[in-house]
């Protein structure tokens, strides 16, 4: 449609993608049967139908699980490569990937194996599809500070500009950002950027500890900062880009009708809101597929939209150079 094509003309960037959140149906079968995994779906349908999530932690159990058939470099390159394929029809420029590397490493695939065949797909995407990228390590939450740590020590080869950032997800409740205070603090002393998500599920406190003691350089999700007016106005003026994710809060029922969610009133307040697909597999689209559930159920102008998309490109590790180029 001419809305369709509106968004998908404008230059945007993604900041707020789980690569492993991309791994359609589909491509889960196909590696289960290349991997020998045992799955417990018999098709598609039966994956599909399994995708119904009343929380963070329901959706995060099939996420863990489904991750099971990633064992190769060639899995994960063929599963960043997918995504990029799909994203670059969409307009988005620049893209900004997390993953989990503790969520393979647990299960016995290598560092290296998934951090190489993530970086090569990246490299290709540039190259075949003139999409950039960076590179975004999350910390698992639920885990410890230790093994944090451990995984902080063991990502040090890839440093040198490869990963430039690192994230904090997983499950959120009873998991406080001030868990991870002394791992922020070494990863900033590495140079690395700072992400986290906060406010997701979680209390705006989450939010003031992430920026105030994990002292962050943007903020995953961040809906339940405009329940204190404060923070929402020191947010505000700092510019600190918000990476919402409309399609995730739907299915995880952070809303319970997209015509509840925030993000207008998190423009209207002040802050650098961006959209994002956060894990597209799983929540039922892409980057055009969330600008128009929001679009549509909160009635926003093209204006809108398109302060949205140079959101995204403000609100990126491009250098001023870059943005530039794509502003
Ligand atoms: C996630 Cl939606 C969401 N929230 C927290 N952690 C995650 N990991 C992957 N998707
Ligand atoms: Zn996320």
């Amino acid at each position: 449609s001419n809305l369709t094509d509106f968004i998908n003309a404008l230059p945007k960037a993604e900041l707020h993608l789980h690569i492993e959140g991309s791994l359609e149906p589909e491509m889960m079968m196909d590696l289960a049967i290349r991997n020998n995994i045992d799955l417990p779906y018999k098709s598609v349908e039966e994956i599909r139908t399994a995708y119904k999530f009343s929380n963070l932690q329901d959706f995060l159990d099939i996420y863990y699980q489904g991750m099971n058939v990633l064992q190769t470099e060639q899995d994960f390159y063929d599963l960043t490569f997918a995504y990029l394929e799909k994203i670059a029809k969409e307009g988005v420029v620049h893209v900004e990937v997390f993953y989990d590397p503790q969520g393979h490493t647990s299960r016995g695939v290598a560092f290296s194996t998934v951090t190489n065949g993530i970086l090569r797909a990246l490299d290709d995407g540039q190259e075949k599809l003139g999409v950039t990228s960076e590179l975004i390590m999350s910390f698992l939450r639920h885990l410890s500070e230790e093994d944090a740590f451990a995984t902080l020590e063991e990502a040090k080869p890839w440093f040198d500009g490869r990963i430039v950032a690192v994230g904090l997800d997983s499950s959120e409740m009873g998991h406080p950002p001030s868990k991870f205070e002394r791992v922020f603090n070494a990863a900033r002393d590495l140079d690395l950027k700072l992400v986290a998500h906060a406010g997701e599920e979680g209390p705006s406190e989450y939010v003031r500890e992430a920026i105030e003691l994990l002292k962050i350089d943007r903020l995953d999700h961040g809906n339940r900062t405009i329940e204190d007016l404060a923070l929402t106005r020191k947010l505000a003026s700092s510019g600190i880009a918000f990476t919402v994710c409309p399609l995730s809060n739907l299915k995880l029922c952070g809303v319970a009708n997209m015509k509840d969610h925030p993000l207008k009133k998190m423009m209207q307040a002040g802050l650098k809101v961006t959209v994002n697909s956060d894990d597209p597999a799983y929540f039922g689209g892409y980057m055009t597929a969330n600008f128009l559930s929001v679009v549509e159920a909160l009635d926003l102008s093209k204006d809108d939209i398109a302060v949205l998309c140079r959101n995204s490109i403000s609100g990126s590790f491009l250098t001023d150079d870059e943005k530039q180029q794509h502003l």
